[in-house]
């Protein structure tokens, strides 16, 4: 049974690119994630669409001594992808929450190439660049919000150079779609974020790709369905609510 999907009678689409960066690509990025620069023609024919009202491009963008980086643990346990460490909350009266973190190779460090978005974007289109996961006591796969979904705007500032909502909000949107690297971290974070800030909030499933295509994918569906997100593809209905 098929049911048709009608566009919404309020539709004021965002596009947010999700950390299309030298490290998360092929053959170079010491994140690479496969497939990762192949998305790029897809996401600049999103990116062209005449709907969107804004262009979001969000960029990982750590410092060296980031609690994400393998290196930055004492051994044994600092194997990158393997390794998981205990993280504190950094919020005021909050440091006895604790997360697991998965550990990664380094990776988009400010300033350096692999932090650059890869040259295949159109970034000509790009309204907002977010820069996230500036704050090195903490993780931050959303644009929206870090690990521990802190958004006291002092302690936000210290991990992300603009808050998102902001632009989004101020351009009335209503609807967010999400692409990028990776389907089962940044761009999984950032479309569930936007789903709990208010928006409408789709991810276009042929225009990402995963660290780990079979089971962080499927827990990523999971976790869409549970939070509202839609996952949809580039050749459906919803992006050709786009065209017009
Ligand atoms: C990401 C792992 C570490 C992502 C960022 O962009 O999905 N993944 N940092
Ligand atoms: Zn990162």
């Amino acid at each position: 049974m098929t049911s048709e999907v009608s566009k919404p009678s309020d539709f004021v689409p965002a596009l947010i690119v999700v950390d299309m960066q030298e490290d998360f690509c092929p053959p170079n990025g010491s994140l690479a994630v496969d497939g990762g620069r192949d998305i790029a023609p897809l996401i600049n024919s999103l990116l062209a669409l005449p709907g969107f009202v804004l262009r979001v491009a969000s960029q990982d963008y750590h410092p060296e001594n980031h609690i994400s980086f393998a290196t930055n643990h004492p051994a044994p346990n600092n194997i990158p992808f393997e390794s998981h460490i205990e993280m504190y909350n950094p919020a005021p009266g909050k440091q006895h929450e604790t997360k697991l973190q998965r550990l990664w190779p380094p990776h988009c460090i400010a300033g350096t190439a692999g932090a650059e978005v890869i040259p295949e974007i159109d970034t000509s289109r790009i309204n907002v660049y977010a820069r996230k996961g500036m704050d090195p006591r903490v993780e931050m796969y959303s644009v929206f919000s870090d690990a521990f979904g802190n958004l006291d705007p002092e302690l936000a500032a210290k991990s992300v150079n603009v808050d998102v909502r902001k632009p989004l909000r101020e351009s009335g949107v209503t609807d967010v779609f999400v692409v990028g690297i990776a389907g089962d971290y940044c761009v999984k974070y950032t479309a569930i974020d936007a789903a709990r800030a208010g928006f409408r909030s789709w991810v276009i499933a042929d225009a990402t790709k995963c660290v780990d295509p079979g089971a962080g994918w499927e827990q990523a569906l999971r976790e869409f369905e549970e939070a509202g997100v839609k996952v949809v593809t580039s050749d459906g209905p919803e992006v050709a609510w786009l065209r017009a």
